[in-house]
């Protein structure tokens, strides 16, 4: 029987058997004509004839003997699994990590301290509030969790890439996805914060606030799911040999840099490329463009987290890192597709409290809550206690206890104990001294209670923080996104109470705010359990200060029509695969364009179908006659106009100037002519930000 390859460090993609057979060995392999593998039920039946069931005549009626059309159509109806109730969309490849720096006098986590060794991972990014039929690109934070198949079991590290999260305790947390999930009596929106109930549930709740600065921020409309940041947001303890305890935060660092996209173009690729973050990593993976993140670390000691001006317990803070810098100690590289998207992707089960010896937890409330929500969901979602058992969920390494039977039990233990202690059985797995231990943190001597610890009171110093470190524009962008989202809210009150909330944030974001919704004047600020603190400025808080001087993992677009200059086209090309972009060529017809030198080009994307919200930059290379007929053209205009913008870098011939002027370009720094190829990647590098205010209205 062939075998499919399931080495998580093979390259690229994997699959090289089609249908999935399974039986006890070659021997056994029953042939059809034509030396294929023989179709059979699930039983091993070979059948005749996929194509008709079984009926008394042959108009009818069909019999219910057909057993085998019977367990064909009854496995179908049955192969939709709950989705996750969050997080529900999902895009998850294969990987490894390897450790470049010792964590060993910080915990003897094997998979921290053992150098150079490669760890097989599975990493699963996700939107959080759509379906799993949802598009790739609304304004929501991603999930970023990683799976790491460790010596020692496996080791989820389950985050999101924001560094904070809206609630500081677990029972907020049906709430909270209640409120932005769609509206329960209508049905929408789906995956949106723009609606009544999510800012509703939001006003209420201070402590949300820095999170929705982030939230409202570029971090929500990421340009590829390569170029996102991820964080295990709360505090976790690292327990060395000697069983002391450090905390630790752990930061994921995307190699090719931070990029986002503006919000009208991840309204605009929605409805052309709804898949568009799931085939950018797919087309990654395919072209060997492996996509790498630093994980790196920011330990403190109890002492030092006493003197932090915030709770390090409370979710809603982060620990800017001028404070507590990070200190890089491995590399994640991810580089296989899986082989099957149900089997792995949707089947992976996710948990926090999947650590091994050396990690710990905090007393994060979020965290705590977490310890016990994924475990209970996969078993509704999974539908039995055995999903270990499913190859995406197995440890790597080997495992053995007694616990037996349940749904789908999958293995077959052998031996006459199922119980431990036992002296039947001298060889069957017992407790080692190496095994997982809590660090025997004090517990403390209160009194039991509900209550919220008065040191996670302040709920807006870190939100000014947030907001006071970002750039102009972005900024901008963040009061732009608060206009947005309030202006969906129907109830008056409840953005009335957001601009309140604003008020204890930042002035001036309040009155842009309250302006962009036509206020006539603004609401009383929000009262404040603890008033905001001026915190020093922190920039790796934004994104601009994040992107790189590189256009690897970007792609250009390159419009190009019959008797297009042949040179202009060669020299763009090689200036952007150089610089490290992929280069696609658009035409107004999918078999491409005869250019100058009188050969054929063909196209990688028809005009209509393709447009330049697929692309970090476009340029324009037309003969005078192709650039008249597009300028009658809406699609060709629209790829100007929105290439524009959306402060790309446009590089145009003489030619095309005739489809800039139907755009209304103006001229600037980031329009270019296409001779000037060098000039044309400069600006393609970055987003021109000083555009902006000249064609948008901001906030
Ligand atoms: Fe989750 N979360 N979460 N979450 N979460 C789930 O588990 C939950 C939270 C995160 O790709 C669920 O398997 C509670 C923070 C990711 O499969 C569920 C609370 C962070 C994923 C669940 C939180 C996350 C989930 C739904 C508040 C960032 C997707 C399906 C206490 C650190 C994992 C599932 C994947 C998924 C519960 C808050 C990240 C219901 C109760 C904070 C990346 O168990």
């Amino acid at each position: 029987m062939a075998k499919t390859k399931t080495s998580p460090v093979s390259k690229g993609r994997s699959s090289d058997n089609a249908t999935p057979r399974r039986g006890h060995g070659d021997e056994l392999q029953q042939m059809a004509d034509g030396n294929q593998p023989a179709l059979t039920t699930n039983q091993g039946l070979p059948v005749s004839d996929n194509q008709n069931s079984l009926k008394a005549t042959p108009r009818g009626p069909t019999l219910l003997e057909d057993f085998i059309l019977r367990e064909k159509i009854t496995h179908f109806d049955h192969e939709r699994i709950p989705e996750r109730i969050v997080h529900a969309r999902g895009t998850a490849v294969h990987g490894h990590f390897e450790l470049t720096r010792s964590l060993e006098k910080y915990t003897t986590a094997k998979i921290l301290t053992e150098k150079g060794v490669k760890t097989p991972v599975f990493a699963r990014f996700s939107t959080v509030a759509g379906g799993a039929g949802s598009v790739d690109t609304p304004r929501d934070v991603r999930g970023f969790a990683v799976k790491l198949y460790t010596k020692e079991g496996n080791w989820d590290l389950v985050g999101n890439n924001i560094p904070v999260f809206f609630i500081q305790d677990a029972i907020k947390f049906p709430d909270l996805i209640h409120a932005v999930k769609m509206e329960p009596d209508r049905g929408f929106p789906q995956a949106a914060t723009a609606h009544d109930t999510f800012w509703d549930f939001i006003s209420l709740t201070p402590e949300a606030m820095h999170m929705v600065m982030w939230a409202m921020s570029d971090r929500t409309l990421p340009r590829s799911l390569r170029m996102m940041e991820g964080f295990g947001i709360h505090s976790f303890r690292l327990v060395n040999a000697s069983g002391d305890s450090t905390f630790v935060k752990f930061h994921w660092r995307p190699r090719l840099g931070l990029q986002s996209t503006v919000w009208d173009e991840a309204v605009k690729i929605a409805g052309a490329d709804p898949d568009f973050h799931r085939r950018d990593m797919f087309e990654a993976i395919q072209t060997g463009q492996f996509p790498e993140w630093d994980l790196a670390v920011q330990l403190f000691t109890q002492e030092e987290a006493d003197a932090f001006p915030f709770d390090h317990l409370d979710a809603t803070k982060l620990i800017p890192e001028e404070l507590v810098p990070l200190t890089v100690i491995g590399k994640m590289t991810l580089d296989r597709w899986p082989d099957n998207f149900f089997a792995e992707t949707e089947q992976v089960a996710f948990c926090p409290s999947h650590v091994v010896p050396g990690i710990d937890f905090s007393n994060d409330p979020l965290l705590q809550g977490r310890l016990f929500s994924y475990l209970d969901t996969q078993l509704s979602r999974l539908g039995s206690p055995n999903f270990h058992q499913l190859p995406i969920n197995a440890p790597k390494c080997p495992f053995a206890n007694q616990q037996r039977d349940g749904h789908m039990q999958m293995a077959q233990p052998k031996g006459r104990t199922s119980y431990e202690p036992n002296s039947l059985e001298p060889g069957s797995a017992r407790a080692t001294t190496a095994g997982f231990r809590s660090f025997a943190e004090l517990a403390g001597d209160g009194s039991k209670s509900r209550i919220r610890a008065e040191s996670f009171a302040d709920h807006y110093s870190q939100a000014r923080q947030f907001y006071r470190s970002q750039t102009r524009p972005e900024q901008a962008h963040i009061a732009s996104a608060l206009v947005f989202e309030l202006s969906k809210v129907e109830t008056a009150h409840v953005r009335e109470a957001m601009v309140g909330h604003l008020r204890n944030i930042d002035d001036d974001l309040a009155q842009r705010v309250a302006d962009g919704l036509g206020m006539r004047a603004l609401p009383p600020a929000q009262p404040a359990a603890v008033a905001a603190t001026d915190q020093p400025a922190s920039p790796p808080l934004q994104i601009i200060g994040k992107m790189k001087d590189t256009l690897k993992g970007r792609a250009i677009g390159i419009l190009i029509h019959d008797d297009s200059d042949a040179a202009t086209i060669k020299a763009l090309r090689k200036a952007a695969e150089a610089a490290g972009a992929t280069v696609k060529i658009v035409a107004p017809r999918l078999g491409g364009a005869r250019l100058s030198d009188g050969k054929p080009l063909a196209a990688d994307g028809q005009l209509a179908g393709t447009p330049s919200v697929m692309f970090d930059a476009v340029a324009l290379v037309l003969s005078e006659a192709a650039g008249k007929m597009l300028a009658r053209e809406a699609a060709a205009v629209d790829f100007v106009r929105d290439a524009f913008g959306h402060l790309k870098a446009i590089a145009a011939d003489s030619g095309a100037q005739a489809v800039l002027k139907a755009g209304g370009i103006r001229n600037d720094a980031g329009v270019l002519d296409a001779t000037d190829s060098a000039g044309f990647i400069k600006a393609a590098k970055t987003r021109q930000w000083d555009r902006e205010p000249k064609l948008r209205l901001l906030a």
